[in-house]
């Protein structure tokens, strides 16, 4: 769990409901998912609630902590472990595979961050380093 209180309870509130109760930030009444990924160094199973920017069952990732100077750590879990993801968008979590974007994909893709969530534009100005914007695609159904 979460070292955060209030990103603790998120996740426990979203997970028991199914999604049905926690699944804003604050009282924004924006969309969360809850993005689950393994520890870079640990190995421990780290669970992030991260707001929803989805297209075609696909979503992009931000990777913004508030315009915080540095990078958030399950940035690097997802960097490390890119194919053991999931991410639950309502009742039941799904299995993702992560990459970074840059270019004119990365570009797409934090336009529509920026129109779900505003305040993303924001956290930019904020920092000198570059948001990392991942996305993630549903892992390929593997035969029973
Ligand atoms: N954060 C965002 O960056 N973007 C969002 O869109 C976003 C939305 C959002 C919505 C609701 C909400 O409740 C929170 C939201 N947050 C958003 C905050 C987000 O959930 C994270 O709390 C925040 O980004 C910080 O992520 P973090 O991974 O740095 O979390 C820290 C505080 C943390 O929990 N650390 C843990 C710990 O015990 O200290 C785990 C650290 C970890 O994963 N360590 C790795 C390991 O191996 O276990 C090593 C990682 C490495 O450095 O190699």
């Amino acid at each position: 769990p979460s070292p955060s209180q209030w990103v603790r309870d998120q996740v426990r509130n979203y997970e028991a409901s199914g999604g049905r109760e926690a699944n804003t930030l604050l009282d924004t009444g924006i969309p969360v998912i809850i993005v689950t990924s393994m520890g870079a160094r640990s190995g421990k199973v780290r669970k992030t609630p991260l707001m929803r920017v989805e297209k075609d069952g696909c979503y992009a990732l931000v990777a913004s902590q508030g315009g915080a100077p540095s990078h958030p750590r399950w940035y690097y879990n997802l960097r490390s472990h890119p194919d053991l993801v999931t991410i639950q968008d309502g009742p039941q979590p799904g299995d993702f595979s992560v990459r970074e974007l840059e270019g004119s994909e990365r570009e797409h893709w934090w336009q529509l961050a920026v129109a779900a969530f505003p305040p993303y534009a924001e956290y930019q100005k904020k920092t000198t380093r570059r948001i990392p914007v991942l996305l993630a695609s549903p892992s390929p159904v593997s035969p029973p």
